[in-house]
């Protein structure tokens, strides 16, 4: 079965469209009017595996904050709602991903129980256009909306361009590692998750 998802999702602060398909070939459209999220976003799907379209229309006259957490809730929506019944996947994933002098891990349990636990610094308030606030935000809107358990972590690194892109990347891979499909079984002694 095809594990793809199409949310779409309009408030009075954005209006997001999101495409997902966790079995794609890194084929990425993504416009969400913040550059250096763009940057992110494509490069989470191309590492992830994932075909990903985002289109988001967002009071960026006010500032990011509204389109970065709204784009995290859809996103998360979108990877609920695409992995489905879970059967046969492989639950956990981990990842440690260097980029340069930066080192960032991710771990995943697609538990069905939102959990997310940060740990980074970085020197510099925003990315480009992107308040580095944001950044824990996002994925804590992920986590919370996929229903998923997720520690990040940035061990070490001085480029908070590299950090953050480490970050997604790690990410990227542990999720792709956590719905990798092995056959039948469900991962649980409680027969659900
Ligand atoms: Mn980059």
């Amino acid at each position: 079965m095809a594990r793809q998802a199409t949310i779409e999702r309009k408030t009075k602060e954005t209006e997001i469209q999101v495409l997902l398909d966790l079995d794609g070939t890194g084929r990425v459209t993504v416009n969400t009017g913040v550059g250096f999220l763009d940057h992110m976003l494509e490069s989470f799907a191309v590492h992830g595996g994932f075909d990903l379209s985002v289109n988001c229309m967002g009071d960026l006259d006010v500032d990011v904050h509204h389109s970065a957490e709204d784009i995290g809730i859809v996103l998360g929506q979108a990877f609920a709602k695409a992995l489905g019944e879970k059967t046969g996947i492989a639950r956990y994933g981990s990842f440690t991903l260097p980029m340069d002098e930066a080192l960032a891990q991710a771990d995943i349990d697609l538990s069905g129980r939102a959990y997310f636990v940060w740990d980074a610094v970085f020197a510099a308030e925003k990315i480009g256009a992107l308040d580095v606030q944001m950044l824990p935000e996002f994925f804590r809107a992920f986590a919370t909306n996929a229903q998923l358990t997720l520690h990040l972590r940035v061990l070490y690194g001085d480029n908070d361009h590299h950090k953050a892109e480490a970050l997604f990347k790690a990410f990227a891979h542990a999720l792709r590692i956590a719905v990798a499909r092995g056959g039948d079984a469900l991962l649980t002694t409680k027969g659900v998750i």
